[in-house]
């Protein structure tokens, strides 16, 4: 009988891959009777040139296009790709390669794309983000210590002018930006344009009491076009900052709107809502570090990276990945988790790290990014005892404390805001 499948041709342990080939890490469990080289055989070959059996008709030039697993560590698999799969410029385009139709094959029990190096040739399809943090800090006026926003909180339900009030309030407390939540867009209790009226007379009024810079991550999250018309918006109204949730808004969008913003010069705050959908499971989907590396490559500014000790998921290991891909200039390799990229000229990200923060908590969150951050407390301050701007102020002062190298306690001796905030929430990490 002929041979029905060819999954094995996609399987070569003594590979070399070539300078341009793109890698991918993936962790993989077979399914009950298959064996590991049958299955990291059919990860090679359906995110490549393969499909289900032998054919009659195969030119000559598929040979050189077929991806090639060459590393199996156990779990964990490297597969090799050919550049020439790949369009220049097309993010999207890899993703329905390297993270498509693989997750569904009944050929893998559990499969979890992990990183992925892109050689020089990949990264020149793109240009990165327009400001990388140094560029950032300029803008802001702010040389070393972390810069700091808040989510308006509740997430939604304010009118404009109260949500300006509020944002108000975060800035007096010295608070750098004043966040949407990510399922704020234009509601018709808040609609947009109105939102960004108040809050332009808001901050112009901040920015002149307390002489400095203010800024804010308007959500322009819908359709594409209307992205860009709000965008004009927000440029129009003298501000420097947007902000996308880049997961649900997809690859193509994120691309779209990173070209339309670089040239009304905005910075782009990029919200993960969702991401948990695909990289909570640890042997299953994607995982944190990818997207955000797939990010910094589409020139997003700021992306949220987590906090291992707030409330949502994330541990310290995962959380100092994702900042090593998005801060390095060579990001180094470390086991299991991301693999080694050389990132050329291409800017750096801010992380940014929020969820369940509160000024109690500020210690062990620097502990883990040092300054280079975008902390963003937000529940933790507008619940301070004495509101809004005690809560930011509070959240100032442990900042200062850890630059200072002062315990938070010492600080609270001649700090109010400070000592009431840790009067109420302590070190409480929440759930
Ligand atoms: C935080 C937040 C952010 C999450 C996102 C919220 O509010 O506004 O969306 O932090 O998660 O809606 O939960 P709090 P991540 O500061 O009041 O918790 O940063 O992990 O993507
Ligand atoms: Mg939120």
């Amino acid at each position: 009988m002929a041979k029905i499948d060819w999954y094995n041709q996609f399987v070569d342990l003594r590979y070399k891959p070539a300078k341009d080939d793109l890698i991918v890490l993936f962790y993989f469990e077979p399914p009950a009777g298959m064996s590991k080289k049958e299955s990291a055989g059919r990860i090679a070959s359906e995110s490549s040139t393969g499909t289900w059996t032998t054919l009659t008709n195969l030119p000559p030039r598929m040979n050189k296009l077929k991806a090639t697993a060459f590393q199996m560590k156990g779990n964990y698999l490297k597969v090799a790709y050919p550049m020439g799969l790949w369009e220049k410029g097309n993010m999207a385009q890899l993703l329905s390669g390297i993270a498509g139709n693989i997750f569904g094959m009944k050929g893998v029990k559990n499969l979890r794309l992990i990183d992925a190096t892109f050689p020089k040739t990949y990264l020149n399809g793109f240009k990165g983000p327009q400001y990388g943090m140094g560029g950032i800090r300029k803008m802001m006026g702010v040389k070393k210590r972390p810069l700091t926003g808040a989510v308006v909180k509740p997430k939604i339900g304010f009118s404009a002018s109260e949500h300006a009030q509020i944002g108000y309030q975060t800035w007096m407390g010295g608070f750098d930006f004043v966040k949407d939540d990510e399922n704020l867009t234009s509601q018709k209790f808040n609609r947009f344009e109105e939102r960004l009226r108040i809050m332009t007379r808001m901050r112009d009024k901040a920015e002149k009491l307390t002489g400095e810079k203010k800024s804010a991550f308007f959500n322009i999250t819908a359709e594409t076009e209307e992205m860009k018309r709000r965008a004009n918006l927000v440029a129009d109204a003298g501000w420097n900052y947007v902000m996308i949730d880049v997961v649900v808004s997809g690859t193509a969008a994120v691309q779209t709107m990173t070209e339309y913003c670089r040239d009304l010069g905005l910075a782009i705050h990029a919200h993960r809502a969702m991401h948990a959908a695909f990289d909570r499971n640890p042997k299953h989907g994607m995982t944190m570090q990818f997207l955000a590396k797939t990010m910094r490559v589409l020139g997003v500014n700021n992306i949220h990276t987590g906090t291992a000790v707030g409330k949502l998921v994330g541990t310290k290991p995962e959380v100092m990945a994702i900042a090593d891909i998005l801060r390095e200039k060579k990001t180094k390799a470390k086991k299991d988790l991301i693999l080694d990229q050389e990132w050329g000229n291409m800017k750096t990200v801010f992380p940014a790290s929020s969820g369940g923060l509160h000024p109690g908590l500020v210690p062990d969150v620097m502990d883990i990014y040092g300054n280079e951050m975008i902390l963003l407390i937000s529940g933790g301050i507008h619940g301070h005892p004495k509101g809004t701007c005690a809560g930011a102020k509070a959240t100032m002062q442990a900042v200062e404390a850890v630059m200072e190298g002062e315990t938070l306690q010492e600080k609270a001796k001649n700090n109010m805001e400070l000592k009431e905030a840790l009067g109420k929430w302590g070190r409480h990490k929440p759930k």
